[in-house]
């Protein structure tokens, strides 16, 4: 399969991360990509291109054009707060939650920060905007590539994508590039899309993306948000609200769960999207369900993500891989690239 490689994806790169009180280095670095790229080459899986450019026009079909101006000035105007901010990359400090008024959209650009994001884990670097443009790009090239007529594509790129929403970035994404995918199959005419998030953690930004609507079954098997991040959302009983209502399943398991556990979630979620009667699939592909990763918390080993492929390929379905978290660098690429040749093999 074809890879559509995010040549930009070095423009962000954040330093550090607040966690539990501290500033601690980040987990989602360039060299997580450069090792899948290595690997995409050595295993010989495809071609591997840049993305062409799409235009900003394409990303206001998931995201509000006030978030979209938001991300594209958010550099210059932290810079403009204070010329030191030139030094150290922006994290937000105030939200506004809590009876606090989201209505309004303060001069202040800090106040901004808050607004537009829901985490402080989640550094915004001088080349976030253009680095995330171009990896939403990739993941628009790889839905033409299957509406085109190929059985998969893969759209290789970071900063990841699930936990952004239509106004909002965090978990280290900033642009949902697996809701753009979706939305790009939908405008070539698939009339049904499911996406299928396996990302230790929940996608709550491509939920919230699609909750009210049922041209997009979303489905997730994450961490079960009592204990794991983002929290706040991916809990059994969001079913869809409005014309979604049904069209949302989320399957949470205990941290700790193995690849058996975990591939009953997987049939369930395939079952469902079965039954939905999909047209095309989105995988948001994380690696973060590796025993090895140090954020995480299931036990999956390199050789079970063989089978993950093998079983999305029984699916049947043309199917854009998004490529979205995973933090154990050195056996990222080996990880991913079974997911793909696992797919391959089975497809024929
Ligand atoms: C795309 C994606 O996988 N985003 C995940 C965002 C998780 N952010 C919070 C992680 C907190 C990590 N702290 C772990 C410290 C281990 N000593
Ligand atoms: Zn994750």
């Amino acid at each position: 399969m074809k890879t559509f490689y995010n040549h930009l994806h070095a423009l962000h790169h954040g330093r550090l991360e607040m966690f539990r009180g501290q500033l601690v280095p980040c987990f989602e670095v360039p060299g997580r990509v450069d090792d899948v790229l290595a690997c995409v080459r050595a295993r010989r899986l495809g071609p591997v291109q840049q993305a062409s450019d799409h235009g900003s026009a394409m990303l206001a079909k998931i995201h509000s054009a006030s978030y979209l101006g938001f991300l594209e000035h958010a550099w210059a105007d932290w810079v403009a707060l204070d010329p030191a901010n030139a030094t150290r990359d922006a994290l937000p400090s105030v939200w506004p939650n809590h009876g606090l008024r989201t209505d309004v959209l303060p001069a202040n650009f800090a106040a901004r920060l808050g607004r537009f994001s829901f985490d402080s884990g989640s550094p915004l670097t001088s080349g976030t905007w253009v680095a995330a443009r171009q990896g939403a790009f990739c993941a628009l090239d790889a839905a033409h590539a299957v509406a085109d007529g190929a059985r998969a594509a893969f759209a290789l790129s970071r900063p990841p994508g699930h936990h952004a929403g239509a106004d909002f970035y965090g978990g280290y994404c900033f642009l949902n590039n697996a809701a753009l995918a979706a939305q790009a199959l939908r405008d070539r005419g698939m009339a049904r899309v499911a996406v299928l998030d396996i990302d230790y953690h929940h996608g709550n930004g491509t939920q919230a993306i699609f909750y009210d609507r049922a041209d997009v079954f979303f489905a997730s098997i994450h961490g079960d948000p009592h204990t794991e991040y983002p929290f706040f959302l991916g809990y059994m009983d969001e079913l869809g609200t409005g014309a979604g209502e049904g069209f949302n399943l989320n399957l949470p398991l205990s941290r700790g769960t193995g690849f058996g556990q975990w591939r009953a979630a997987l049939e369930l979620a395939l079952q469902r999207i079965a039954g939905f009667r999909a047209d095309a699939l989105v995988v948001s592909l994380g690696l973060d369900t590796f025993e090895g990763d140090p954020i995480s918390g299931f036990r999956l080993r390199s050789e079970d993500y063989l089978a993950v492929g093998g079983d999305l390929a029984d699916a049947g379905l043309p199917t854009a891989f998004i490529f979205e978290g995973g933090y154990a660098v050195v056996d990222l690429g080996v990880n991913a690239v079974n997911v793909l040749e696992g797919f391959e093999q089975r497809a024929g």
